[in-house]
């Protein structure tokens, strides 16, 4: 049986100028040409009136786009219809394509993972595509460009094809053993290119730091005593109120997260609970000592911690002292502190909030830009686990002194890092990548 052809909304639901619906497989051609009237001419944007082929009703006065296999997104036919975005055009164009023979609904990410099956697309462009898509930042933007244009696939593409030449020596003296010294002049051959591996694994995997926080956002957690003003200043930062404010001691609870955009940084913070002693006998406490116990969490595991002090009381009690330490002190209600030092803003009126912003910022430049060195090209957490993997056992290859464990140990470095770019090992992977893309994607 033929593939089934998939359409599917490219564009956000809702109303909008414009909205764009993606068909892509065997049947492509005969539903636009069905839909227009006609087939236009390859990759040229051209105007057609649309209409229901089953009773000739008019549905809109749009643009179609036609590009035939293989070169097109997914490799297969595509036919794009921009039409007008109004609900009632899209749910006109989505019901007529419906009715077409071979055509069915696209379920989440098809469309990339056709892309990925027709080796359009690598599995680390997969990924970056799915970054980009969701990218809040102009940084985050920018990093996921640079792996969708393959930096990652051909970085690791070019690992793997030293790793497999070494391999090949390993299997050649497994198959034709010369005499004598055997081992000893394959181990020697071996040391100097797999040190030279071994520095460069390390290298990305000591950017993959960097690339994944920026995928993430610099984590900024809010501490402080109840009462200081956290959660007024994350509603300050965030321009509106997110998290509850009350005079009431202990009304944040849980963890509340904004994502934030500084200065083309993207930077989460976490507002969370104060931090005071409380009494270990107090029943009331309960609720209060986890949240409190979900802040301290989140202290460790934010990249930064900021301590909001009350000016009129600017002392970090015991719970605190050790996160002020390594952490930014801000003094909240500097409205109602004639003058001082450190670090003043106010919650309430906004002064000094530009000043921590343009700190937050700097920092979260410091933790997440490129600097001087090369770019990162390690962003999630699987690319950092394999390439730890590869790592492992290029490790062990160089400690075993027999041809046969050699060749294993490199073996697995290559599958380690084919399962990077989606060469090997990959099917559980896949579907759980696939689904983080919406429909039309
Ligand atoms: N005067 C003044 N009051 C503030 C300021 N920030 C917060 N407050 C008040 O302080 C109280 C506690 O604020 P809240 O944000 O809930 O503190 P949290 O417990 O640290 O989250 C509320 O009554 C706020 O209106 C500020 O900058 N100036
Ligand atoms: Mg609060």
């Amino acid at each position: 049986m033929a593939r089934p052809t998939i359409y599917a909304p490219a564009s956000a639901a809702g109303k909008a100028g414009v909205a764009v619906v993606r068909v892509s497989g065997p049947a492509a051609g005969a539903a636009l040409g069905a839909l227009a009237g006609r087939l236009p001419a390859p990759r040229v944007a051209t105007r057609a009136a649309l209409a229901d082929p089953a009773d000739g009703s008019p549905i809109d006065d749009a643009l179609v786009l036609w590009f035939p296999g293989p070169a097109s997104f997914t490799g297969e036919d595509v036919a794009e219809f921009h039409i007008h975005g109004s609900r009632a055009t899209l749910a006109a164009l989505l019901d007529a394509l419906a009715r077409q023979p071979g055509l069915r609904l696209a379920q989440a990410g098809e469309f990339a993972r056709r892309a990925f099956d027709a080796g359009k697309l690598d599995l680390a462009q997969v990924e970056a595509l799915a970054d980009l898509i969701a990218a809040e930042t102009k940084s985050q933007a920018r990093q996921a460009l640079r792996q969708l244009g393959g930096a990652l696939g051909a970085a690791v593409e070019g690992l793997r094809e030293r790793v497999l030449r070494l391999r090949a020596r390993a299997e050649a003296e497994i198959d034709f053993p010369d005499e004598g010294d055997v081992p000893d002049g394959l181990i020697a051959r071996m040391r100097e290119p797999l040190a030279i591996l071994d520095r460069e694994l390390a290298a990305l995997i000591d950017g993959a730091a960097r690339g994944e926080r920026l995928r993430a956002g610099f984590a900024v957690a809010i501490l402080g005593p109840p009462n200081a003003g956290k959660s007024s200043l994350l509603n300050r930062l965030a321009g509106r109120e997110v998290a509850i404010v009350s005079e009431t001691a202990g009304t944040t609870r849980d963890v509340i997260e904004v994502h934030l955009d500084l200065a083309g940084w993207p930077v989460t913070l976490w507002d969370t609970a104060g931090l005071r002693d409380v009494a270990a006998g107090d029943a009331h406490a309960a609720i209060e000592i986890e949240g409190m116990r979900r802040a301290r969490r989140r202290a460790e595991e934010a990249d930064l911690k900021l301590v909001v002090l009350d000016a009129r009381d600017p002392v970090a009690d015991a719970s605190l002292a050790e996160f002020a330490r390594d952490g930014l002190v801000v003094l909240n209600k500097a409205d109602l502190v004639p003058a001082g030092a450190g670090l003043r803003v106010s919650a309430l009126t906004g002064d000094g909030i530009a000043t921590l912003e343009a700190e937050l910022a700097k920092r979260a430049a410091a933790a997440l830009s490129d600097g001087d060195s090369a770019a990162p090209l390690v962003t999630r957490a699987r690319h950092r686990e394999a390439l730890v993997d590869v790592r492992a056992a290029l490790a062990r290859a160089g400690a075993r002194r027999e041809a046969e464990f050699i060749a294993e140990e490199l073996r697995i470095a290559g599958d380690a890092l084919g399962r990077i770019v989606g060469r090997t090992g990959v099917e559980d992977v896949l579907d759980l990548l696939f689904a983080e893309f919406c429909i039309g994607k």
